[in-house]
C-alpha cells in the first residue's frame, strides 16, 4: 500500500494512462481524456488494498455484510477517491504540468445517479463508512443504464430528460463477464411429493460489474457489485435471416429493459410489473452470488447467519425472504423450517418511510404470475406468522397477504431478525403505527439506528476551507472520528476563530454566487443570508410553505422597502417524480414567484430566489458549504429522518425546522439555542387532523391570506391568472400536510432568524457550534451501531496488519 503515498508516481501514471488506456497525446487530449487518464491512475491505487481486503476476509473467515439496495446515489467517484487517498495535491500538480485544471477535470465527471434521494444517498454513505471501518461488505444493486432523469425548466415547468451516465467510458468498474446468474420469471411450479421445483417460462441473465469502494486512506476497500440484465440468448438468427430484424432483436431488448432505467419515483406508484421484476432480478442474483461465496468455504448452509448478514434497504429487496428460503430449500435441500430459520437469522430490514403510498404492496395475481413459487412460499411464511401471532396471545391479527395484496413491509418484518427505523422519532412511530401489531408479537425485533452522513464527502471533500481550518486547529483525526469536532466547541467564544470560520463560509458563498451569475444569469450578494431548501419535491416536505413565506416576505418588503431588512437569498433545489402532478405544480409556482421577486426593483437585493435546475449530489456539494440557513420544515411525523439536515449542520448552517425525524436529535446535540424549532409536534399534528379546515387557518392569518389571494388572482402568473389554481384547489380541499396550520409559526420563526442573522457574532457562534456538535451524525457511528446491534460483526479495530 506504500506506493499510494509516493509523490510523483501519479504524474507518470496519468501520462501512462493517457497514452495506453485513452490513446491520446497531451496536445490532443480533451478534459474528458484527462479525466479518464486520472481515473485510471487513481483506480490503480485501489487495487492492492482491494485484493488485500478480500484476502484478509477469507484468511480470517470473517463475517460479511451484504447491503441490498435498489438505489446507490454515489455522485461523482473520481474526486471522492482522490480525497480518500489524499492525492489531491499530487493530482492537481500532475495536471497543472500540462496546463490542465484539476477542478475542470473532476467536474467533467457525470454523477452516478443510481438513486432518487435520501435512501439511495444513505446507501452510498454506508458503503463509504463500511470501508472506512474495515467491515467486509458488498453493496448489491442494479447497474441502471439510465440513472435519475435530468431536470430542466421550460417557463418554470419541470421537463425530464433521460440521463446517460455511461455515454462516455465509465472506468471505475470491472465487468465480470464470467459472473452470471439465471433469473427466472413466470412459468409453473412442479410438485413431486414434498419437493417443489420452479420451472420459469422466461430467463434473463444477471451479469456483475464491480466497483471498488475505498475507505479513508484506503485502509480497507469493499466492492459495490451492480447487476446488469443480459439476454439468455444473444440473438435469434432465423428471424434475422428472414429479414425480420426487429423481431430478431426483440428478446434481447426486452431482457435488457430490466436494468435500463431507475424508477424516477420517490414514493408514488408506477409501472408495477417491471419494478417487481427489477426487485427480484437484483435480489435473486445477489443471493445466488453470496450463497456461492459462502459455499466455497463452508458446507452447512444452516451456519449462514454466522458468516453472512444481509441488510434490506427498505422493502425493495424484501423478496429476499422467500427467495432465500427457496434457494435453501428447493435448490439446496433444507427443510422449509430450517430454510426459514436460516433466512430469518440472516436477514434484516430497514424501514425508511411511514407514508402509506410508499409502502409496497403487490397484487397477489401479479406476484403469482411473475413469481409463482414465491407466492406459494409467501403463503407458508404467512402461516408461520399466523402461528406466532396465535402463540403471542396479543389479540392482534397482522397478515402478510390481505385483501388480495402482499404487504411487503409485513413480509420483510416477518423474514427478518432485526428491523430498524432511521431516527428515534421514526422508530417510535413505527412501533405505534405501521408495525404496531407486529411489534406486539415480536417486541424485541424493532430497534433504532439514527442515520448519518460520511464526513469524507460531506465535509472533508466538499468544504476544503473548513477542512483545512479543522486540521490546523484539532489535527486530522476527526475525518474518521467525527465526534472530535467537539474540540472546537470552546472556540465558538473565540472572536478570532469565529472570524476565520465565517470567512470560509463567505468564500463558499462567493463561489456559489459566481456559479449562479454564470449559470443562471442572476446577481446575488454573498453578504445576504443564504437560505437553502434542497431535497425531493414532495408535499410533506412543504416547499410550498417556504414558497408562501418567500412571497409574504416580498410583500412585506414592498410595503416598507426602507425598513431594516436582513437581505436573503432563498435557494430551492429538487426534482419531482414525473407522475407527481401536485409536486410539479409547486415547482412551477416557485419558479413564477422567483421570477416576480427577482425582477422587482423595489425589492432589489433584499430578497432573491434561486432555483437551479437538476439538483443532484454534485450541486449539493456546492450548496451545502455555502448555506447559512438549512430548511428542514416537513410536517412532524412525516420525514423519517432526513440526512441533508445533518450535512448542513456539519458545515455550519443553522437549521430552521420542525420536530421531525432526525431534527429532534440534531436539536438535542447542537442545543435548543442553536437551532430554530417551530410548528406542531407529531402528536399535535395528529390532534389537529380532527375537523381540520384549511380555510379557517387562512382566515386567521392575514399574511398567508394575502399570498393566497395573490396566487388566486394571478399576481405571479400575469397573463395566465388561473395557472396556479390547482395548487390552491388542492390546498383548500386537502391540506393533509398542514401548510396552513403551521404557516404563522414558520413566519414567526423566520423573523427570529432575521434578527439572529443580523447579530453577526451571535450567528457565527451558532454556526461554529453546529459544526462542533454534529459529529455524532457521522455514518461511521451509524454503521458501528448496525455492526454491533444488528450484524454481530467486528470492525477493523484490533485486526490491523
Ligand atoms: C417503492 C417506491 C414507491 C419507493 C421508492 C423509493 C418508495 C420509497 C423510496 C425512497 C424513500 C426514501 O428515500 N426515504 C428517505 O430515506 C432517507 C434515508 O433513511 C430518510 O432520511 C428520509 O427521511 C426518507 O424520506
Amino acid at each position: 500500500m506504500k506506493d499510494i503515498y509516493e509523490p510523483g508516481s501519479l504524474t507518470q501514471a496519468i501520462d501512462f494512462h493517457l497514452a495506453h488506456s485513452v490513446g491520446k497525446t497531451p496536445d490532443t487530449a480533451s478534459t474528458t481524456d484527462w479525466r479518464l487518464a486520472l481515473s485510471r491512475a487513481v483506480r490503480d491505487k485501489l487495487i492492492a488494498p482491494w485484493f488485500e481486503a478480500t484476502n484478509r476476509t477469507y484468511a480470517k473467515d470473517r463475517k460479511r455484510v451484504y447491503y441490498l439496495s435498489m438505489e446507490f446515489l454515489l455522485g461523482r467517484i473520481l474526486e471522492d477517491a482522490v480525497n480518500n487517498l489524499e492525492l489531491e495535491d499530487d493530482a492537481r500538480e500532475a495536471l497543472a504540468k500540462h496546463g490542465v485544471s484539476f477542478a475542470d477535470v473532476v467536474n467533467d465527471e457525470p454523477d452516478a445517479a443510481l438513486g432518487n434521494g435520501g435512501l439511495g444517498r444513505l446507501a452510498a454513505c454506508f458503503l463509504d463508512s463500511m470501508s472506512c471501518l474495515g467491515i467486509p461488505a458488498y453493496g448489491y444493486g442494479i447497474r441502471y443504464a439510465h440513472g435519475l432523469f435530468r431536470q430542466s425548466f421550460d417557463q418554470g415547468k419541470q421537463v425530464e430528460m433521460a440521463e446517460d451516465w455511461l455515454r462516455h467510458q465509465h472506468n471505475w468498474e470491472f465487468e465480470r463477464s464470467e459472473c452470471l446468474y439465471d433469473i427466472g420469471f413466470g412459468g409453473e411450479v412442479i410438485e413431486t411429493g414434498a419437493q417443489a421445483k420452479w420451472s420459469p417460462s422466461d430467463i434473463v441473465m444477471a451479469q456483475a460489474y464491480d466497483t471498488p469502494v475505498a475507505g479513508w486512506q484506503a485502509r480497507w476497500t469493499n466492492t459495490l457489485r451492480l447487476w446488469s440484465a443480459k439476454p439468455k440468448k444473444i440473438f435469434d438468427l432465423d428471424p434475422f435471416n428472414r429479414g425480420e430484424y426487429m423481431q430478431a432483436a426483440a428478446p434481447a431488448v426486452l431482457a435488457e429493459t430490466i436494468s435500463r432505467v431507475l424508477y424516477p419515483d420517490d414514493s408514488t406508484e408506477t409501472g408495477k410489473a417491471l419494478r417487481l421484476k427489477q426487485e427480484f432480478f437484483f435480489t435473486s442474483a445477489s443471493l445466488q452470488d453470496l450463497l456461492r461465496r459462502f459455499l466455497t468455504h463452508n458446507g452447512d448452509l444452516r451456519a449462514l447467519p454466522t458468516k453472512v448478514a444481509i441488510q434490506m434497504n427498505d422493502t425493495h429487496p424484501a423478496i429476499a425472504g422467500p427467495e432465500l428460503i427457496r434457494l435453501l430449500s428447493d435448490v439446496h435441500g433444507l427443510s422449509f423450517d430450517d430454510a426459514f430459520d436460516t433466512a430469518q437469522n440472516t436477514l434484516h430490514y430497514t424501514n425508511h418511510t411511514l407514508l402509506p403510498e410508499a409502502l409496497e404492496a403487490w397484487d397477489v395475481g401479479l406476484m403469482r404470475s411473475i413469481l409463482p413459487r414465491h407466492m406459494q412460499l409467501i403463503e407458508r411464511i404467512d402461516d408461520r406468522l399466523g402461528r406466532d401471532v396465535a402463540m403471542s396471545k396479543t389479540g392482534v391479527t397482522p397478515r402478510i397477504v390481505e385483501n388480495n395484496v402482499v404487504n411487503m413491509g409485513t413480509l420483510a418484518f416477518t423474514c427478518s431478525r432485526r428491523v430498524n427505523g432511521v431516527s428515534a422519532l421514526h422508530t417510535d412511530l413505527m412501533k405505534q403505527t405501521v408495525f404496531s401489531d407486529l411489534h406486539k408479537v415480536y417486541p424485541e425485533r424493532i430497534l433504532n439506528q439514527t442515520n448519518g452522513v460520511t464526513p469524507r464527502r460531506w465535509l472533508h471533500g466538499c468544504n476544503p476551507g473548513l477542512r483545512d481550518l479543522l486540521n490546523e486547529t484539532i489535527g486530522t483525526e476527526w475525518v474518521s472520528d467525527l465526534e472530535q469536532l467537539e474540540n472546537i466547541a470552546p472556540l465558538a467564544d473565540d472572536p478570532a476563530f469565529r472570524k476565520r470560520f465565517m470567512a470560509i463560509k463567505q468564500d463558499n458563498k462567493r463561489r456559489l454566487a459566481d456559479w449562479v451569475a454564470e449559470n443562471m444569469n442572476l446577481q446575488i450578494s454573498p453578504d445576504a443570508m443564504f437560505d437553502i431548501q434542497i431535497k425531493r419535491i414532495h408535499e410533506y416536505k412543504r416547499q410550498l410553505m417556504n414558497a408562501f413565506e418567500t412571497a409574504a416576505l416580498a410583500n412585506a418588503i414592498r410595503r416598507e422597502p426602507d425598513a431594516d431588512w436582513t437581505p436573503r437569498v432563498k435557494f430551492f433545489g429538487g426534482k419531482a417524480a414525473p407522475a407527481y402532478v401536485d409536486a410539479k405544480n409547486i415547482i412551477r409556482l416557485i419558479n413564477d414567484i422567483a421570477q416576480s421577486i427577482n425582477t422587482d426593483p423595489v425589492i432589489g437585493d433584499r430578497l432573491k430566489v434561486v432555483y437551479p435546475p437538476n439538483y443532484n449530489v454534485s450541486l449539493a456539494e456546492m450548496l451545502i458549504p455555502a448555506a447559512d440557513l438549512s430548511e428542514q420544515i416537513s410536517t412532524a411525523g412525516k420525514e423519517a429522518s432526513g440526512t441533508g439536515n445533518m450535512k448542513f449542520a456539519l458545515n455550519g448552517a443553522v437549521t430552521i425546522g420542525t420536530l421531525d425525524g432526525a431534527n429532534v436529535e440534531i436539536c438535542d446535540h447542537v442545543g435548543a439555542t442553536n437551532i430554530y424549532i417551530f410548528g406542531m409536534t407529531a402528536a399535535e399534528v395528529q390532534a389537529a387532523r380532527e375537523g381540520y379546515v384549511t380555510q379557517d387557518y387562512i382566515d386567521r392569518s392575514p399574511i398567508l391570506n394575502e399570498v393566497i389571494e395573490q396566487v388566486r388572482t394571478g399576481f405571479y402568473s400575469p397573463g395566465d391568472p388561473t395557472r396556479h389554481w390547482p395548487v390552491l384547489e388542492k390546498l383548500l380541499r386537502d391540506d393533509y400536510f398542514m401548510v396552513a396550520a403551521d404557516f404563522d409559526a414558520y413566519w414567526d420563526a423566520q423573523r427570529r432568524v432575521d434578527g439572529g442573522f443580523a447579530n453577526k457574532d451571535a450567528w457565527a457562534r451558532m454556526a461554529v457550534l453546529n459544526t462542533a456538535l454534529s459529529g455524532w451524525f457521522s455514518s461511521d457511528r451509524t454503521i458501528q451501531g448496525y455492526a454491533k446491534d444488528i450484524w454481530g460483526i467486528d470492525s477493523l479495530a484490533g485486526e490491523t496488519e
